[in-house]
């Protein structure tokens, strides 16, 4: 356990004093004099998937105009796997018309998040989910978040197991209480109904929070190396022989500070099928009790890991399991993206990955098209994707001719296919910059380069965020841009095409003239020397671009004091 003297976090209070997440939400909701809640349910209604936000490009005017900020909900899915029915994505559709700002945001984490919901609007969109038997449980907060797996499950035996595991490890760690229907669902406390504990989480949940992923090689759509724990299947004559754990990853950090860092985590060892869910139980337990509850800047697993020593946390959690992992087995990835279009499954059925730019959703009329067919399932991939899953062979003429109608299936470029921004503005409150809304112009820019010098189908990767906390997975990208100030960005360079390697500091503080020139040169220099097959992230680390990491799974170490900061 730990020893730490320290005094807790404001929010280890919150947490312990909160009636196990029910805290005065009920009663805010109620409050018509703003549209705000109290700080303390703001924390809280996190663990309910919901998120207190304001529409930052009205935040100035508005200030000036003494008028209270313009304030929004964003409310976060909680779809273990990314799978919708057809039923379940009309409702979330209706939703986003009726309550929210009309879009759907595909995330990073394989669900939908709803922006824009005024508070005297929030209980009847999250009911109208709970009609659709969709909850927003645990999405956000001190808690297991959304469990993540490899897309998707009808496509072969071993992928339904895999999505089958991450279900069950999502099922298992939810959280044990009734908070979340009484507050958004039911209206009312029933009386007694007031939980005495939580059984893995205690009164007080995690430290931080906790997320899972699962992936089966050869393809890390997951990134299962940015995790708090992954899973990745070892699949042997078409089924899965069981599972490599993977421990301590995680992206967040800020700037300036370099005791906060990016890390991809450590394969410590195999664990078979039946063991997983006990697994991950207990690496969840470990981490309650050893994760820093002082300092949340600290208190992500990465850092519990990085202090106590990796052979001193596996022998701790080899004890709780009553037994040890066996040796990892071999596993190879060969890319960490989304392939677009048609593929077939084991079973004959029809498979289409859509292409949706950065995950925002603004034309609903296609899929809406779609979804009333009434077949198959669509799929939300870590890639904010959109697969539409299981089609009959029968039906995918049909779904053909509504996609190439509604043209959702433009050709697009290998950097564009391969691109990822997080939401940042207007909606996020800790964007330095811009992401979502700026990102597809960067790569215009981009492309006229790339078609210049013959790569524009070539395969790359490129992730952008608007602050450090990494919400892109930046730090995983062949190129990374990272937000420092309105217009201002930090480039990351040699990240490995599959996952498995972070990329390294570049350029620091350029704006988007400086990061077309940059990534013009060395897009030329790549056409002209690269090997063949080699990705531009390696050859950025062979042609001494950047110089190759020496600190192994911690990002930063390697780095000059003067580029550190
Ligand atoms: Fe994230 C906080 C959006 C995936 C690391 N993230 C936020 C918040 C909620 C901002 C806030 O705290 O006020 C953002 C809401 C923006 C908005 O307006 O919607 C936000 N994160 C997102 C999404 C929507 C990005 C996207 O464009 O898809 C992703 C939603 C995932 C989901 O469905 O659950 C999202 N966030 C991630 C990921 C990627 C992942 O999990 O695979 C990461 C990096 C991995 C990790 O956790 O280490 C990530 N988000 C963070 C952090 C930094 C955590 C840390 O340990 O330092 C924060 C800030 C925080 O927690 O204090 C954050
Ligand atoms: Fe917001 Fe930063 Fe996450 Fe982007 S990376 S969504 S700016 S917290």
């Amino acid at each position: 356990m730990s020893t730490d003297v320290r005094p807790p976090s404001a929010n280890e209070a919150i947490k312990a004093n909160s009636r196990f997440l029910r805290g005065t939400i009920a009663d805010g909701l109620t409050r018509a004099e703003t549209g705000s809640l109290s700080d303390d349910d703001q924390q809280l209604t996190k663990f309910h998937g919901i998120y207190l936000q304001d529409d930052r490009d009205l935040r100035a005017e508005r200030g000036r105009k003494k008028m209270e900020k313009a304030f929004i909900f964003m409310a976060r899915l909680r779809v273990p796997g990314g799978v919708l029915t057809p039923a379940q994505w009309l409702a979330a559709e209706m939703i986003a018309c009726e309550r929210g700002n009309g879009t759907l945001r595909l995330t990073t984490r394989q669900t939908i998040q709803f922006h824009g919901i005024i508070k005297s609007n929030l209980r009847q969109a999250i009911r109208g989910l709970h009609d659709a038997l969709l909850d927003t449980i645990s999405a956000c907060g001190d808690v297991n978040r959304n469990v993540i797996a490899r897309v998707n499950p009808w496509q072969s035996r071993a992928h339904g197991e895999v999505a089958g595991l991450a279900q069950a490890i999502g099922a298992h760690l939810l959280p044990k209480s009734r908070a979340w229907h009484e507050i958004w669902i039911d209206g009312e406390q029933i009386a007694g109904s007031e939980e005495q504990d939580e059984p893995i989480y205690g009164r007080t949940y995690m430290p931080r929070k906790f997320k899972i992923a699962v992936a089966l090689p050869p393809h890390n759509d997951v990134d299962v190396f940015a995790h708090d724990l992954g899973f990745i299947a070892i699949e042997e004559g078409g089924r899965i022989a069981g599972y490599d754990v993977v421990v301590g990853g995680g992206m967040g950090m800020t700037h300036g500070e370099p005791d906060t860092f990016p890390r991809t985590g450590d394969v410590i060892g195999f664990c078979s099928p039946e063991q997983a869910v006990d697994v991950a139980e207990k690496v969840v337990t470990v981490q309650r009790d050893f994760g820093d509850r002082s300092d949340r800047k600290h208190a992500r697993l990465k850092y519990t890991i990085e202090r106590m020593g990796l052979d001193a946390f596996r022998a701790e959690l080899d004890q709780r399991l009553g037994y040890a992992l066996t040796p990892a087995r071999s596993f190879a990835f060969t890319d960490n993206g989304d392939r677009l279009g048609w593929v077939q499954g084991d079973n004959g059925a029809w498979h289409c990955t859509l292409f949706v730019e950065n995950g925002r959703v603004r034309e609903l009329a296609g899929l809406h098209a779609i979804a009333e067919l009434g077949i198959g399932r669509f799929i939300i991939t870590p890639n904010q994707n959109l697969v539409l899953a299981d089609i009959p062979p029968d039906r995918k003429q049909e779904v053909t001719m509504l996609l190439e109608q509604h043209g959702l299936v433009a050709p697009v470029s290998g950097l564009r296919r391969n691109a990822l921004a997080c939401v940042a503005l207007p909606t996020c409150g800790l964007a330095l910059a811009e992401s979502e809304r700026y990102l597809p112009d960067l790569v215009t820019r981009l492309e006229d380069e790339l078609e210049r010098v013959g790569l524009a189908q070539d395969d790359i990767t490129i992730r952008m965020t608007g602050c450090p906390n990494g919400c892109a997975r930046p730090y995983l990208a062949e190129i990374g841009l990272v937000g420092r100030s309105p217009g201002i960005y930090n480039l990351y360079l040699g990240g490995a095409f599959d996952g498995s390697r972070m990329n390294k500091l570049y350029r620091r503080d350029v704006d988007g003239d400086a990061i077309v020139a940059a990534l013009g040169t060395l897009l030329r220099d790549y056409a002209e020397g690269r090997h063949a097959g080699e990705r531009f992230g390696d050859f950025a680390i062979r042609a001494g671009h950047i110089r190759p990491t020496t600190s192994g799974n911690r990002f930063h170490a390697d780095l000059s004091p003067e580029l550190r900061s």
